[in-house]
């Protein structure tokens, strides 16, 4: 029997099968091809073992090396679970022949998982050197030991191309003399599901960023810097933080974070860092900073130390040991629907510019004068509490 309902079902299922179809019937243009690393071995021999170092010079000078062989353009390297140890020296050098990996082309590195698939610089230089127009991807993996001596900036890797670092970790490297302990970026860099920890820095513990750098769902922690950004040190360009957290860094200025860029952060935390100017943030710019729906807390020093613009809206900035917010002369802050609690040097202290709209700042104390806020500037409270504040 005929069905009405059911056949216009059909006929609209067709419909919306005709409309995929083209799209599912096309294919890469270019074949991409798959490196398998078989040695863990750092080895540039024809032995019929193909290297990881090996790998990178196929894609890098499109031809085959020993037995990695990158046909097409864009090629991802399987890397087995294993560590894979650098031993071949000589850092400044830039055709992946010694010390750092060089990666001039496009490129995608999987490894097994970043619990097993470790690439240790064994601090004979930093482990990856990415080139401008690199379009790189790394995934899966742990980068651990780089050490760029007296070779430059990104103690693990530097990034002047397109870097992608994806559920993978790059940990416990240097750059003792220079910026960026763990990844110094001019380039794009994005850190996804990823993990930066253990680096240290003369400038940038974790990462030093000059260029776009975005950072969601990461975690940046215990990095240390000697002049500026325990765990992030963003001089210029952009930096975007998302649902990720910035805890225990340390520096001088801004431990957590110190920005010169354009900030973006929210659905962040930005914990128990420690600094003398800015434990949490140290905000120097003139861009406007932007601060959402975060938290700042248990900061050694200030939560936030401010000389620039900045926004904060619908964020607890709460139980640092220093001022909730330190605004200098020269800063001009505007905070909405916020709460600035349990600080131990004022809720606020503001020698420039604050408007405070719909915001709470209780239970804050210090030794001086002004426990909520102390205000030698220029102060505008709009529908805001005040409660359990001491001096
Ligand atoms: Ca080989
Ligand atoms: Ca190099
Ligand atoms: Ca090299």
């Amino acid at each position: 029997m005929f069905r009405p309902a059911k056949a216009l079902r059909l006929m609209a299922a067709a419909a919306l099968l005709a409309a995929l179809t083209p799209s599912l019937l096309i294919v890469p243009a270019a074949h991409a091809a798959t490196i398998n690393v078989t040695t863990s071995a750092d080895e540039l021999a024809v032995n019929g073992a193909c290297s990881l170092r090996e790998a990178i010079q196929a894609v890098n000078l499109d031809t085959v090396v020993d037995t990695c062989d990158p046909s097409g353009d864009a090629d991802t390297i399987v890397l087995p679970a294993d560590t894979y140890l650098l031993s071949i020296s000589g850092s400044d050098e830039n055709g992946a022949a010694s010390g750092d990996l060089d990666i001039t082309s496009a490129l995608t590195i999987t490894g097994a998982l970043s619990s097993t698939t470790l690439i240790d610089g064994g601090q004979l230089d930093r482990v990856f050197d990415i080139f401008g127009g690199a379009n790189v991807t790394l995934v899966g993996l742990t980068i651990q030991h780089g050490d760029s001596g007296l070779n430059g900036q990104g103690g693990a890797v530097r990034n002047a191309g397109n870097l992608t670092l994806q559920s993978s970790a790059v940990i416990s490297s240097t750059a003792a003399e220079f910026s960026g302990g763990g990844i110094a970026s001019n380039g794009a860099l994005s850190l996804i599901n990823s993990t930066i920890a253990g680096n240290s820095a003369h400038t940038g513990g974790g990462v030093e960023n000059a260029g776009a750098l975005k950072i969601d769902q990461s975690l940046i922690r215990q990095n240390a810097s000697e002049s500026s950004g325990g765990g992030i040190a963003s001089l210029s360009g952009t930096l975007a933080i998302s649902d990720s957290s910035i805890i225990s860094n340390t520096s001088e200025l801004g431990g957590g974070i110190r920005n010169s860029g354009k900030l973006t952060l929210a659905d962040s935390l930005i914990a128990g860092n420690s600094g003398e100017i800015g434990g949490g943030l140290a905000n120097d710019s003139a861009e406007l900073a932007v601060l959402t729906n975060s938290t700042i807390s248990n900061n050694i020093g200030s939560g936030i130390d401010n000389f620039g613009a900045l926004n904060l809206a619908g964020s607890t900035i709460i139980t640092n040991t220093g001022s909730g917010v330190f605004n200098d002369v020269q800063g001009a802050i505007t905070i909405t629907q916020s709460t600035i609690a349990h600080n131990a040097d004022s809720g606020i202290y503001n020698r420039g510019g604050l408007t405070l709209t719909n915001s709470t700042i209780s239970g804050n104390t210090t030794q001086i004068d002004g426990g909520g806020v102390a205000n030698t500037g220029t102060l505008e409270v709009i529908n805001s509490t005040f409660s359990g504040n001491s001096a």
